[in-house]
């Protein structure tokens, strides 16, 4: 039974049961009205009290039962909230963990809620596209006032429910064991008699229309690509300006619209393939993790040291080997250096950036890395480097220590088979810079064992970052469909485009940064070296040759003061390239190519094809399990508007048939070998069905 019920000292006890965040599934909210219904037939019952652990309250709707009948499955949330809310007996909400979404929602349609001082406490629908839909858009701004509860459902940030405790929305707050509080509450509130509704308070605001309105401007200037925000204003100000059940009806069709917007859709896409990336289809929760308490890293340079800062961030202690002096301190330093700019930013406190730096242990010496039970390289992307490094660590590092390379070009693979132990091995590709970066490509190898791998998915859970399984192939998953965006980038210039006119047309469809602002970002000379590589590995890669000729010029980007755009000294906007722009042109009269105009549809389809048919490639091939799990990568770790969903996920909505269609156009064009289509594209185009079925 998801909720259980039981009578305590004349107060019944319901306590949700629905791990692992008491999402308010369909089974829960059955128990919750028969549980309540109990309660109010049971003469020795003289309050009611809802539990729902110490880990959740609830997390909300059940998400799991989005786009299912069960969602609109009577009893609906909202004839919970309601039964709850005409209860003749006090009901007191007993929260610890989190009361999120519809869990608020339902704690607000009781008479008290008593709350942990630490409870996460949100109306986060807003994240999902969506809006409160079981009257929190109407019962919030209540209970905490205008402004707060607008910036609360806007933002769909939590607070921690002390934050919150100078409102009307707790009854109290208390520092521990909130269950106990409330069970000693409800006494009180059952001899009081009295019933109080969160409906019949009024909204305490200052200036309404005033704010009302300032708040419309700065949400609609906010969330051009997403409809939700707006919609949250427009209940809001329903509560405000109508009678409750108006504002009610108000909610129900925003919410009914929006649940059905692509843009929601995409989101919940993301939401639930970020969690669903960490589920391994051979790997249980049966296989057992490795103890990881200390890390090592090799390399003390801008990946090493950023690597580091995330682990110090979760406490965990590290041994950081650079094979100089003046490197390790040089690394050290920065890493100070960063810590210090947060602290100045306010996010850290000066005792903070000391604990975490006290936890380096500095070392010029292999020896010091006998005890760490992870240790992951980042040193030079070269086979006989990685073979120097991987050949020491095999003969130091203790039995059961995680060797991880950082390596994102390079055969794990290989580098593992410079080992014993082989199984031991993996990948964890971090983007730069890895601090920051949420992404991390964790590569599996052919040998690399079973609980090496969980063990490293859970930690990368713990240090915050959005982990994908990739298998073992050049450029992993990102970086391999990268390159096919790259080519096609470079033959829209040999056809008639510009570098600006690209960019323009791909942030405009939504990403963070177009190609040519990304090289002069990440360096030119980064992909001139894989495109050297590929002359020889694969000679029939055709590529643009503008890039190169750019490199030659020395344009390698920022770095240089000069890539495809013009910079100026500590100015870091990209000022086309007149001196760029004629190499192009003059570039397309040597290949014999007539220049045309090209529409930014054209763009926008070309650079985004490109990555979904490399993407089906990966995904046919084994590299990615799911096709949530390249959307994920795409999302988390280059810049793909999230409210597309990804790149899978957006040829989805426009439909593999459209997508092969043009994709077969484009192959009768310049180039047009590039337009090759993946075969699993095509089996699935004409099968009628998408990549995320
Ligand atoms: N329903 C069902 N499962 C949920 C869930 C939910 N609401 N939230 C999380 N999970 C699962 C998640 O899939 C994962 O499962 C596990 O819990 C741990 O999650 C009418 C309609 C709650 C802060 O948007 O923000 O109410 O992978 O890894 O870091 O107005 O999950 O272990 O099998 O994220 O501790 C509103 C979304 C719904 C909350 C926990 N609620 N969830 O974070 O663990 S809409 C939300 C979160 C709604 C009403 C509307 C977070 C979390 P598994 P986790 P975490």
């Amino acid at each position: 039974m998801s909720v259980k019920y039981e009578v305590r000292d004349g107060i019944a006890i319901l306590t949700l049961q629905n791990p692992p965040v008491n999402g308010l599934g369909l089974s829960t909210r059955r128990g919750l009205m028969e549980s309540l219904q109990q309660g109010l037939d049971d003469a020795q019952v003289k309050a009611i009290v809802v539990t729902g652990g110490a880990r959740a309250f609830s997390g909300g709707a059940d998400i799991r039962e989005f786009n299912t009948a069960d969602v609109s499955r009577e009893p609906i949330l909202n004839t919970v909230i309601t039964a709850f809310e005409r209860s003749k007996k006090p009901t007191v909400a007993a929260i610890e963990g989190m009361a999120l979404g519809g869990g608020l929602e339902l704690a607000l349609g009781m008479n008290y809620r008593v709350a942990d001082q630490r409870a996460l406490i949100g109306l986060p629908e807003v994240k999902l596209g969506i809006l409160p839909g079981a009257g929190g858009t109407q019962r919030l701004p209540r209970a905490v006032g205008l402004e707060v509860a607008l910036n609360m459902i806007v933002s769909g940030e939590p607070v921690a429910a002390g934050k919150l405790d100078d409102t009307k929305l707790f009854d109290l707050v208390v520092e521990k064991d909130a269950l106990h509080a409330a069970l000693l509450f409800a006494h009180e509130a059952a001899a009081a008699g009295t019933l109080p509704k969160v409906r019949d308070w009024k909204i305490k605001h200052t200036n309404a229309e005033g704010f009302l309105g300032f708040a419309r401007t700065a949400v609609a200037a906010a969330s051009a690509n997403y409809p939700a925000p707006l919609k949250c204003v427009d209940a809001i100000e329903a509560a405000v300006k109508q009678p409750f059940d108006n504002g009610i009806e108000v909610e129900r069709q925003a919410f009914a619209l929006l649940i059905n917007t692509p843009e929601s859709k995409a989101l919940r896409h993301g939401f639930f393939g970020e969690r669903a990336a960490s589920k391994i289809a051979d790997i249980g929760a049966d296989v057992p993790v490795r103890e990881i308490n200390r890390i090592g890293v090799i390399g003390a340079g801008t990946m090493g040291g950023g690597i580091t800062m995330n682990f110090l961030n979760a406490g965990l202690p590290v041994t950081l080997l650079e094979t100089k002096q003046e490197a390790l301190d040089r690394g050290i330093a920065t890493i100070r250096k960063n810590y210090e700019n947060s602290a100045k930013k306010g996010k850290l406190t000066a005792e903070q950036v000391e604990r975490r730096m006290g936890l380096i242990t500095p070392t010029l010496s292999y020896d010091d890395l006998k005890q760490a039970d992870l240790i992951i390289e980042a040193v030079f992307e070269e086979y006989k480097v990685k073979q120097a490094v991987f050949t020491q660590l095999d003969a130091i590092a203790k039995p059961g220590a995680i060797l991880a390379s950082n390596t994102s070009t390079l055969d794990v693979d290989r580098i593992a088979a410079f080992t014993k132990r082989p199984q031991d091995v993996l990948g964890t590709h971090f983007f730069s810079p890895a601090n920051v970066m949420k992404l991390l490509e964790v590569v599996r190898g052919k040998q690399t064992a079973k609980d090496v791998l969980a063990t490293v998915m859970q930690l990368s859970k713990k240090i915050g970052k959005t982990a994908v399984v990739s298998g073992v192939c050049d450029g992993f998953i990102g970086n391999r469909m990268i390159e096919q965006y790259g080519r096609q980038a470079g033959f829209l210039l040999d056809e008639g485009a510009l570098p600006q006119q690209v960019d323009r047309a791909i942030e405009k469809f939504g990403f963070a940064m177009g190609p040519f602002r990304m090289g002069d970002l990440a360096g030119n000379d980064i992909g001139w070296a894989i495109r050297k590589r590929r002359a020889i590995e694969k000679p029939d890669m055709k590529y643009s040759k503008t890039a190169d000729l750019l490199c030659e010029l020395g344009r390698y980007g920022q770095k240089t003061g000069a890539g495809w755009y013009d910079y100026k000294p500590g100015d870091r906007t990209a000022y086309p390239s007149q001196q760029v722009n004629e190499m192009v042109v003059q570039h397309s009269k040597d290949i014999g190519v007539k220049r045309r105009d090209i529409s930014d549809e054209e763009i926008v389809e070309r650079l985004v094809y490109a990555l979904v048919n490399e993407g089906a490639h990966i995904l046919q091939e084994g590299i990615a399990a799911k096709a949530s799990d390249i959307d994920v990568v795409y999302l988390a770790g280059y810049g793909f508007p999230i409210w597309r969903g990804g790149p899978m996920f957006y040829a989805d909505s426009v439909g593999l048939y459209n997508v092969l269609a043009a994709m077969r156009r484009y192959a009768k064009g310049h180039e047009g070998k590039a337009w090759e289509p993946a075969p699993l594209l095509v089996q699935l185009a004409e099968a009628g069905k998408s990549f995320n079925d």
